[in-house]
């Protein structure tokens, strides 16, 4: 049946002219708001924008038992028998410790202006607290001074999940305040010793993502099911160590040192934009990051929470909160598959989440579900709910089954497919004013993907694990273009 029609027909069926949007000129709305937007063309990015990348000490360093590093809960984790995907383990991984100046090269020829890395706590403090290695910080110093000299603005991120495992013997990790105190501690000391070129540093990576999947469902480092109550409170734990941190870093660092974190926000986006749905996604973003970013940004636990947590709700004493509510600089987040549609409801707690039917399409990694106007609404739904003036998207990114041609070629289209979408929702949202200040693609390279071992890719760059020979993807020309255009799209 459908044969019979022609293009034209079907064009308007679904509901646009066979014309096409192509054939008007879409004026961008809300320039006038925003005068560092370039006007002159529609879907470029803001005077300034920050392009960059991203990666994590675990996941490309290696060298675990060089220049005093002790180990972190991954390590152990990663040696456990079926933990990990494909039988791996991050003891090399990309060998980075070694190839830095190589990979600072992959990065200098992205065109980004920064680049996002985390330092491994284990290097620094050995046993988590106590007395620091005086060779923790050397490798951080070298990264540091040949980021620089090929103009890449160095971001650095304190904690991505590597906890010395030390602290995970002796005090059950995020189970204990003694924990938090001890990152304050590293976070000080790291930002007396390198906030004189660090001028932006990202407490923890994904709060949410390694209390609930590290403590709770055992599925990530350490490998524990708490209690609800149990789960609850290394949550607590960890937002308190956030806003220790936060304090260590303003009263060690120099003047001017931005902090804030990188959370990987529970995504809520109206399933269908009607002013009643946006209303409740508004609400949805708060209730359902009450539990991290919300507490962080209001200094309160919501009374949904409170009242849905019950006997199992934290124990901590008022002052905390004024911690952990430390004023930061910037919000920091992780952007990837869109995790709640949501439909305003009559009831409390005035939203309902939608299911997702089976057909939902997702990029190769079967959690990461296609939402490009993830990266419209939810730093647009962040900005209003929290009043923030400062968002980066911390991480943006796709996994693909990349293949290696014989010439040297990986065609990644998928992962353009992926990027150029994300990055118009995002352009679209920069062009009505939300405040994102930049964007950090994840990854620089293919690396250590957690539970997935080396069997998912999220590079720019391919990676053989077996030479380390890097190879440039064709994403990470679509990338060079979009950054030397500032712009996404024609
Ligand atoms: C992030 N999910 O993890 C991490 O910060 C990175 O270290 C990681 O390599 C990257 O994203 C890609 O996975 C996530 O299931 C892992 O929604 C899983 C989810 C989200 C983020």
């Amino acid at each position: 049946m459908l044969g019979k029609f022609s293009r034209r027909h079907f064009a308007k069926l679904v509901g646009f002219s066979a014309f096409g949007m192509a054939g008007k000129p879409v004026k961008s709305q809300g320039n006038e708001a925003n005068p560092a937007h370039d006007q002159c063309a529609a879907a470029s990015f803001p005077k300034g924008f920050v392009w960059g990348t991203a990666t994590s000490a675990f996941q490309i360093e290696g060298a675990v038992n060089e220049d005093g590093r002790s180990h972190s809960i991954w390590d152990t984790f990663a040696h456990t028998p079926g933990k990990i995907a494909d039988g791996s383990n991050a003891d090399r991984a990309n060998d980075h410790y070694h190839r830095y100046k190589e990979d600072v090269s992959l990065i200098k020829e992205l065109g980004v202006k920064a680049y996002r890395f985390s330092i491994a706590w284990p290097r620094v403090f050995p046993d988590g607290d106590g007395t620091p290695n005086p060779k923790g910080l050397d490798f951080y110093d070298r990264l540091l001074d040949e980021l620089l000299a090929n103009g890449v603005e160095p971001y650095a991120t304190l904690y991505h999940w590597d906890l010395p495992q030390s602290l995970q013997n002796r005090f059950g990790g995020w189970q204990s305040a003694e924990t938090s105190k001890a990152f304050a501690n590293y976070a000080g000391y790291v930002a007396a010793r390198l906030s004189d070129r660090v001028k932006h540093i990202f407490t923890l990576n994904e709060c949410s993502r390694f209390v609930n999947f590290g403590y709770g469902a055992g599925i990530d480092a350490p490998g524990l099911k708490l209690s609800q109550a149990g789960l609850n409170q290394v949550r607590h734990n960890a937002a308190l160590a956030h806003g220790l941190a936060v304090q260590a870093i303003r009263a060690k660092g120099r003047a001017g040192v931005k902090v804030g974190p990188a959370e990987n926000i529970v995504a809520c986006i109206p399933a269908i934009d009607t002013p009643e749905n946006i209303r409740a996604a508004e609400i949805a973003t708060r209730e359902l990051n009450a539990g991290f970013l919300n507490l962080i940004l209001e200094g309160e636990y919501t009374d949904a929470f409170l009242a849905n947590a019950g006997k199992d709700a934290p124990k901590y004493d008022s002052w905390e909160l004024e911690i952990i509510a430390s004023p930061i600089d910037f919000v920091g987040l992780n952007i990837y598959a869109p995790q709640s549609y949501v439909l305003a409801a009559e009831r409390a707690p005035g939203f309902n989440v939608l299911h997702f039917p089976e057909s939902f399409p997702h990029m190769s990694s079967e959690w990461l579900r296609i939402g490009p106007e993830t990266a419209y609404w939810v730093p647009r739904l962040a900005a209003k709910v929290w009043s923030l003036d400062t968002i980066y998207i911390s991480e943006n990114g796709t996994s693909a089954v990349d293949q290696l041609t014989s010439d040297g070629n990986v065609h990644d289209l998928d992962r353009i497919m992926y990027l150029r979408n994300y990055l118009s929702q995002l352009q679209r949202a920069t062009s009505e004013g939300v405040p994102v200040r930049g964007y950090f693609l994840w990854s620089l390279m293919d690396n250590f993907e957690w539970i997935f071992g080396f069997a998912e890719r999220f590079g720019l760059y391919h990676v053989d694990f077996t030479t380390q020979v890097r190879t440039s993807k064709l994403s990470a020309s679509f990338y060079r273009n979009v950054i030397a255009r500032n712009a996404v799209g024609a």
